[in-house]
């Protein structure tokens, strides 16, 4: 495996990448052309000055996270064709500057979803948590108001200004979309994507939705392992792959989140190791990456990984917001890094204890 850390770019992040560098730990990147807008091609000359951004620190582009889907192909509008037509270039753009991983997801409006930004603990650090009574007869827009609000200023990954401006009439446009009809969009999209990948060695590695069940009545299709199963086998081939993602997977206390990844050898392409502290169904906190302080065990976790061969990159996820830290929510230095280092931890012990 190789250690890796999220970086929004020199624009959007408050890390630079010498900070990044600076962990000792983290040895790549992922990373992505952040004011890109879904549905357009990345310029050749953008990624190559990215990467080049980054090497200069010594560290290595691991992949992208994400180069986004334009809904017209989650919807199945006729306009799709085109917007795959640029997705393809994209990757090609992509292969040809050696980057051979991308992780996307498919949830329909929304991407990964909390109901609190900035929820106190009791040591003065802050975490981000979700409560689905917040969400129950909320209006979306509304919701997607509070979001923006409360990200003080950073535009969150995921939560992109141009997708929530427009938020009533991409509503609209799901409206007969249910699991079955973006679970054939998904497979129609991942078809149509597979010579450019083959042709790079492109692996794609979808993100679990999150949470892991339907939210504001939006269907989601990426939440278990049988859904997961599902969409591997619509497209038995190895570039289509999982991001297998702790956190995001694991707001359903009823995935065996070992299991999962034990499931499926060669068809993870990318990790996300972060722990979640559940209260009740539907009512969590993103905790300490540490065990002990969450509802999963990290260790079985990357032990499961280890056994499966994983070789790809992982990287710590969300993290509580710390000594005062000012950065966009989930996403500030201090607790990714001391992630990065446990697990990096973690994965030394269980090398040495398997010799
Ligand atoms: C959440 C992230 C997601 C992820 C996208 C992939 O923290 O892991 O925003 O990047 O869903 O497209």
């Amino acid at each position: 495996m190789k250690m890796t850390f999220r970086w929004y770019g020199d624009k959007a992040d408050t890390i630079s990448l010498n900070q990044i560098r600076q962990i000792g730990y983290v040895k790549g990147i992922i990373s992505t052309l952040y004011d890109i807008p879904a549905g357009e091609v990345w310029p050749r000359e953008r990624i190559h000055a990215l990467k080049a951004e980054v090497e200069a620190e010594d560290l290595t582009l691991e992949g992208i996270e994400s180069v986004n889907i334009h809904d017209d192909i989650k919807i199945g509008l006729p306009s799709r064709d085109k917007y795959i037509e640029n997705y393809i270039k994209t990757l090609e753009a992509l292969g040809e500057e050696g980057i051979h991983l991308v992780c996307y997801n498919f949830m329909p409006v929304f991407d990964w979803t909390r109901t609190d930004l900035r929820k106190p603990r009791p040591d003065g650090s802050t975490v981000m948590a979700y409560d689905q009574k917040y969400i129950e007869g909320k209006n979306p827009l509304e919701f997607a108001e509070e979001i923006r609000k409360n990200s003080l200023g950073h535009d969150m990954p995921g939560w992109e200004p141009e997708r929530l401006s427009h938020v009533l009439d991409l509503f609209e446009a799901y409206k007969d979309v249910d699991e079955n009809k973006l679970f054939d969009n998904m497979v129609y999209f991942l078809k149509a994507i597979g010579p450019v990948c083959e042709k790079y060695d492109m692996k794609m590695a979808v993100h679990p939705d999150d949470p892991a069940w339907p939210v504001f009545g939006l269907p989601r299709i990426v939440r278990s392992k049988e859904t997961i199963a599902k969409i591997l086998k619509a497209v038995d081939k190895p570039y289509n792959g999982l991001t297998f993602c702790a956190g995001s997977l694991g707001t359903n206390p009823k995935n065996d989140l070992p299991g999962i990844i034990r499931s499926f050898p060669g068809r993870i392409h990318f990790a996300h190791v972060r722990n979640l502290h559940h209260f009740a169904p539907g009512v969590f906190e993103e905790a300490v990456h540490l065990s002990s302080d969450g509802s999963f065990d990290l260790y079985e976790i990357c032990k499961a990984l280890y056994d499966i061969h994983f070789e790809g990159p992982i990287r710590p996820d969300h993290g509580r917001n710390l000594w005062g830290e000012q950065c966009m929510p989930g996403y500030g230095l201090y607790d990714r890094a001391l992630g990065a280092a446990y697990i990096c931890g973690l994965w030394e012990a269980i090398e040495k204890s398997n010799r």
